[in-house]
């Protein structure tokens, strides 16, 4: 498999639920940033690039999407689907993310700092960066 999911451990009762996530056991890196999106076009595809050196773990924390990821010799979808799953990403794989529910959340909880550098944005230069062409 290209990504890993991880599922989480959930604290609660019939009153609510709660997950918590802390490098160790239930988490793979340091978290240094989190961001999240919301108010995304059903069908419109996000991402097209790869990350030469960023960790992440992405959780649909509220709804649904699919996420398509891409080593350069094979492609993978991956449904989130729940707050309690999260889907590893490592270096550079490419990654594509759609099929929005209405009212997604997606947040994403990443090793480094904001980085545009960091970005692979062109599917060749991906493959070159693999020594696939
Ligand atoms: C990824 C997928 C899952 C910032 O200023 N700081 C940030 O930390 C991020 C992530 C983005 N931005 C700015 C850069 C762009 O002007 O926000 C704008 C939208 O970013 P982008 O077009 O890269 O968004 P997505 O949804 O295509 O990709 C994002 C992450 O960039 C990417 O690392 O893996 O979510």
């Amino acid at each position: 498999m290209i990504g890993e999911i991880l599922t989480f451990p959930v604290h609660g009762d019939k009153n609510g639920s709660l997950v918590a996530l802390e490098k160790g056991a239930d988490f793979p890196f340091e978290i240094k940033r989190v961001y999240y999106i919301w108010g995304t076009t059903p069908t419109y595809v996000r991402g097209h690039h790869a990350h030469k050196n960023l960790e992440q773990v992405v959780v649909c924390t509220s709804g649904s999407c699919d996420f398509i990821l891409d080593d350069g010799t094979k492609r993978e979808t991956y449904r989130l689907d729940s707050p309690t799953k999260g889907l590893h990403i490592k270096n550079n794989v490419w990654r594509e993310f759609t099929n929005f529910s209405p009212g997604c959340v997606v947040m994403v909880l990443a090793s480094e700092h904001y980085n545009e550098a960091d970005y692979i944005r062109d599917y060749d230069e991906f493959l070159r960066s693999k020594g696939l062409t």
